[in-house]
């Protein structure tokens, strides 16, 4: 799974990515084989369930602190948002094609106004940052739409005489993982007319719009709310569309991690607070103050957030663990070593073959660890499971 950062310059896309990337802590492997230059391990966190079993996890991948687990996953730094990125504008190309790869994008927002469209200061604080976000979408759309065009005139043609332009273009737009069904139910949704060669630009500019927000999942990252000037803006946007629009401070929470990754404090990310452990200067005593009076007023830095509500809102993920029902421990003396994500909706048997194609094959059974319940292939699993599988 890769979560792709965008925003334009100055927003704090690099802060929150390198906030993002930085773990504190000794971590296992990555589940990775390969990681581009600009992608990075980031981590979706939950509440794990070694406590319910009065166990310490031991994870083979990503951490656990104070049984936070988190679960590592790829984030992209997506840079080159620039006007007209869509026709290839800066590093537009090099842009779209990341673009096309993130399965949900956050969107990096400088909720403060204190940066206009291109990123340079501007004081007083008067730049709307509700046109960042129309902005983006805008750019996505004629993005998609300029795919969706290509060869129109003779698709259009085609499909008046067989009716089948929904696939076509669910074909032509598949690699933005638009399916026939999804165009079918869009035009329906527009009313467009039967007849595809009398659709007017702004008809084609709303199919466009409605096949993006439906396969290009927004979350908004609105950062730099320690700034007075964001307040009022936040409250605007979240007020005005139904965006999932998160309060972050990209900022405090890369100095909070950095803090505990120097041992002056205790830290979990997502926390709203945190433990003062090493001895510090005057300075960053003043600036851990600062940082606590953030998080008391926001309940944390926002950050662990917005990778959580992306992984488990947006992409509709649950965890699930596997383990023995006599024995959480593996053959390496390790804890519940394992958590996958899985799509909400998985069954038993799309679990199996998660964890190996071979589980799969041969399921007979799976149980429930928790309730010790034996279930059968079409159960469907929920978030935090723990679930043994037996296979022949
Ligand atoms: N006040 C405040 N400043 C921030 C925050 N996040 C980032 N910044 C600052 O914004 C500026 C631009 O950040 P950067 O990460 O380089 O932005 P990018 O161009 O989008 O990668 C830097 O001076 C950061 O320190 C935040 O949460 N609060
Ligand atoms: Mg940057």
């Amino acid at each position: 799974m890769i979560i792709g950062l965008v925003g334009k310059p100055s927003a704090g896309k690099s802060t929150l990515f390198k906030a993002m990337t930085l773990a504190e802590v000794d971590i296992g492997a990555y589940p990775f084989t390969t990681i581009k230059p600009n992608e990075g391990v980031g981590y979706a966190s939950i509440e794990c369930v070694d406590k319910e079993f009065g166990k310490q996890c031991d994870p083979r991948e990503g951490f656990c602190l104070d049984h936070v687990r988190f679960i590592p996953m790829k984030i992209m730094d997506v840079a080159g948002l620039v006007p007209e990125a869509h026709k290839g504008k800066g590093l537009g190309l090099q842009f779209l094609d990341d673009l096309r790869q993130a399965h949900v994008l956050i969107h990096v927002v400088d909720m403060s106004g204190s940066t206009n469209e291109k990123g340079e200061p501007v004081d007083p604080p008067t730049h709307d940052p509700g046109k960042d976000i129309a902005f983006l979408e805008n750019e996505l759309n004629m993005w998609y739409l300029s795919i969706l065009k290509k060869g129109w005139d003779k698709s259009a043609r085609a499909a008046q005489q067989s009716k089948n332009i929904a696939q076509i273009l669910g074909k032509q737009l598949s690699g933005l993982n638009v399916d026939e069904e999804m165009v079918k139910e869009s035009i329906r949704e527009l009313s467009l007319s039967d007849n595809p060669t009398t659709w007017s630009e702004e008809e084609l500019y709303s199919l466009a719009s409605l096949l993006r927000q439906r396969t290009k999942l927004i979350v908004i990252a609105a950062n730099k709310m320690d700034l007075p000037s964001s307040k009022s803006n936040y409250e605007r946007i979240k007020r005005n569309g139904d965006l999932l629009v998160i309060p972050t401070a990209a900022d405090l929470e890369l100095a909070l991690r950095e803090a505990a990754g120097s041992n002056l404090i205790d830290y979990t990310p997502g926390g709203n607070t945190f433990r003062i452990k090493g001895s510090l200067s005057d300075k960053q005593q003043k600036g851990l103050e600062y940082i606590q009076q953030y998080l008391d007023t926001f309940g944390s830095t926002g950050v662990q957030e917005v990778i959580n509500r992306a992984v488990f809102d947006e992409l509709d993920q649950i965890v699930v663990f596997p383990g023995g029902v006599n024995n959480l421990v593996d053959k390496d003396g390790n804890c519940l070593p394992d958590a996958f994500l899985l799509t909400k909706g998985s069954t038993a048997l799309d679990f199996a073959f998660k964890i190996h194609t071979d589980l799969g094959k041969g399921f007979v059974k799976a149980i429930d660890v928790k309730t010790k319940r034996a279930v059968g292939k079409e159960h469907v699993l929920q978030h935090r499971d723990v679930v043994e599988i037996v296979s022949r």
